[in-house]
């Protein structure tokens, strides 16, 4: 019995069970940025925990890699429609940098802000529970600048537009307050197995 081989751009079934809709596999990894990529310094990088303007904790990057270190791996989602499996990121969980900060969260939201002004709303749940980290390393290798580097904020399970680059805080809100694309239209949660793409989705 002749079996017949996969043609067109039909996944095999593996592969579309582990795509959220409307998403397509790549194998490279695209850069995505709203502008050009920033220069940092790791003589001057600092990482801040802030309570609206107030400053919580501060760390150098000496400070931050002496924080116990976290991997993880699995698949990642851009809202522009690609995923990329099986990606493995090193860093520091967000539960050990809130534990280092040794205080207790002050509101349930909080801001990421990236050091090209970039910034993108995350709940206070979607980054503990070693859902999140602040990543170092991708594959092995520490993060080149296009991709983040030194650090970037990685929360797989939302759309990579949450994970911000040149990371360089995260900010308590009162409330839920939208990040630079969540302002300009995209969903405020981002989840991709529920395809929020855009508000309203
Ligand atoms: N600081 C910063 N972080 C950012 C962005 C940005 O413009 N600035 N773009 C976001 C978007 S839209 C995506 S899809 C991912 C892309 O990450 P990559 O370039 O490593 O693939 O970074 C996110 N983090
Ligand atoms: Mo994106």
């Amino acid at each position: 019995m002749a079996t017949r081989g996969f043609t067109g751009h039909r996944p095999p079934d593996a592969t579309r069970e582990r795509l959220p809709p409307g998403q397509s596999l790549t194998t490279d990894f695209p850069v995505l940025q709203i502008g050009p990529t920033p220069r940092i310094d790791l003589a001057t990088w600092s990482f801040t925990l802030r309570d609206g303007a107030k400053p919580i904790k501060s760390w150098t990057w000496e400070a931050f890699n002496a924080l116990p270190r976290t991997q993880w791996g699995g698949d990642i989602h851009c809202v522009t429609q690609w995923s990329k499996f099986d990606t493995r990121w090193e860093g520091v969980s967000l539960d050990d940098l809130l534990a280092d900060a040794g205080v207790p969260a002050p509101t349930d939201f909080l801001l990421a802000e990236g050091h090209d002004d970039y910034t993108t709303n995350v709940p206070l749940a979607d980054l503990v529970g070693g859902k999140a980290m602040v990543a170092t390393h991708v594959g092995g290798l520490p993060l080149t600048p296009d991709h983040g580097g030194p650090a970037r904020l990685l929360v797989p399970h939302l759309y990579f537009w949450k994970s911000a680059k040149w990371v360089k805080g995260l900010r308590f809100t009162r409330r839920d307050e939208g990040g630079f694309w969540e302002l300009r239209g995209y969903h405020m949660y981002g989840d991709p197995w529920r395809e929020q793409r855009f508000a309203g989705d």
